[in-house]
């Protein structure tokens, strides 16, 4: 027996580029192929379908038809809604559409999931000698109640799945969204989304934990920091777990160029990133832009960039200028003495107008003291009307 687990697909807009959210979709329908292909007996999504709650009518249809076509082989995917495939709600997700429509299986459809006062009842499934269960992610980011009174409700089988949509605190991640020990125990296999890194064999328990990571690179900071994309095929049988391979998904070459600015001319920048870059079919590139540039920063044609490298043929160019600074930094000198006043100063010379500052100053003492956002809105509403 064979299931394949990948999760974190984002189908939809993650972009604000055709080709790349096309890439996207490109990378579900390679795992939807494998599957096929290697007569996978079933899908374990850990959950991030979608990239949104409400995914357009285009995407809709996009995921009906590969759905179909594992319908039509039998395949059957199970689901967690991920933090992203979840509504305004909370409760609600696009998620159960599919379900509904019987093109995949919700594992917290109202049928597995009870909450009652202290507890959650959670049930799962026996498919194909595997028992399978599930909690969702969630919306925000505030740690979830839910596992600390979680029943599950065992069942018998080869092997035991549970999957959920959290990063756990065993990675070591600034943001982690779940103590590892509440999860659940006494399962052989843990399959994990939401982080959209790949880490294998996290040992828990008897079993073992395992985050495939997003099928394509969602951002910037994704096509930098991870090496390939990929998901798990785990042959499984009577003695329990066997083989696992981890199946590495054709995306594009990429390429990530570091300029540094210190010294150069907005023009020599250019000429410079000019001779780095060469023809090409189809590259992703990045490029990262840092030191201090000897011209205002605004006089950095990153549009005119992005032009000359899609004329070699790139089909995605990502220019990052967050860590560069320009000439006119220095200029400010400023002899305040209290913070309040260096940053009136600082801003006043910078240019700003008293409007500015104003609201400049709101949003610094709204940070610092902690003020809702409604309260926030609200301030800044009667700032407006006074000015
Ligand atoms: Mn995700």
């Amino acid at each position: 027996m064979k299931f394949i687990h990948t999760g974190d697909s984002h189908i939809g807009e993650v972009y604000k580029d055709r080709q790349r959210n096309e890439d996207i979709k490109d990378a579900f329908r390679q795992v939807i192929d494998a599957a096929i292909d290697e007569k996978a007996d079933f899908i374990i999504h850990s959950g991030d379908l979608f990239d949104t709650g409400v995914p357009s009518f285009q995407d809709m249809l996009f995921v009906t038809d590969q759905l179909k076509r594992l319908k039509e082989k039998g395949i059957k995917m199970f689901i967690v809604p991920g933090s992203h495939d979840i509504g305004l709600g909370e409760e609600t997700s696009v998620i159960e559409l599919f379900d509904r429509n019987d093109l995949l299986v919700n594992l917290n459809s109202s049928r597995y999931i009870k909450k009652e006062e202290d507890k959650v009842l959670l049930k799962g499934e026996v498919y194909k000698n595997a028992f399978i269960a599930g909690i969702r992610g969630k919306r925000s980011r505030v740690e979830d109640e839910i596992f600390k009174r979680l029943k599950v409700e065992m069942r018998d089988a080869w092997i035991k799945i549970f999957v959920f949509h959290h990063t756990i605190s065993a990675l070591g991640e600034p943001f982690s969204d779940l103590d590892t020990d509440s999860l659940p125990k006494g399962f052989d296999y843990y399959a994990a989304g939401h982080w959209h890194g790949h880490r294998d064999n996290i040992p828990y328990g008897k079993g073992i934990i395992q985050y495939p990571g997003s099928t394509e690179y969602c951002d910037e900071k994704e096509i930098v920091d991870y090496k390939n994309r990929g998901f798990y095929v785990i042959d499984y049988n009577e003695k329990g777990i066997g083989k696992i391979s981890y199946s590495i998904l054709k995306t594009r070459e990429k390429e990530i160029l570091h300029i540094d600015a210190n010294g150069k001319t907005a023009q020599k920048v250019r000429e410079e990133i000019g001779q780095k870059i060469s023809e090409n079919d189809g590259k992703i590139l990045v490029i990262r832009i840092d030191g201090k540039l000897n011209d205002k920063r605004s006089s950095l044609d990153i549009e005119g960039i992005k032009q000359d490298a899609k004329s070699l043929g790139y089909s995605y160019v990502s220019v990052n200028i967050s860590r560069l600074s320009d000439k006119s930094e220095e200029e400010v000198k400023v002899s305040s003495d209290s913070i309040e006043q260096i940053e009136k100063e600082f801003l006043e010379k910078k240019g700003y107008s008293d409007k500015d500052i104003a609201v400049a100053k709101l949003l610094i003492d709204a940070a610092e003291t902690g003020l809702s956002i409604d309260e926030t809105r609200k301030k800044t509403e009667e700032l407006y009307k006074d000015l």
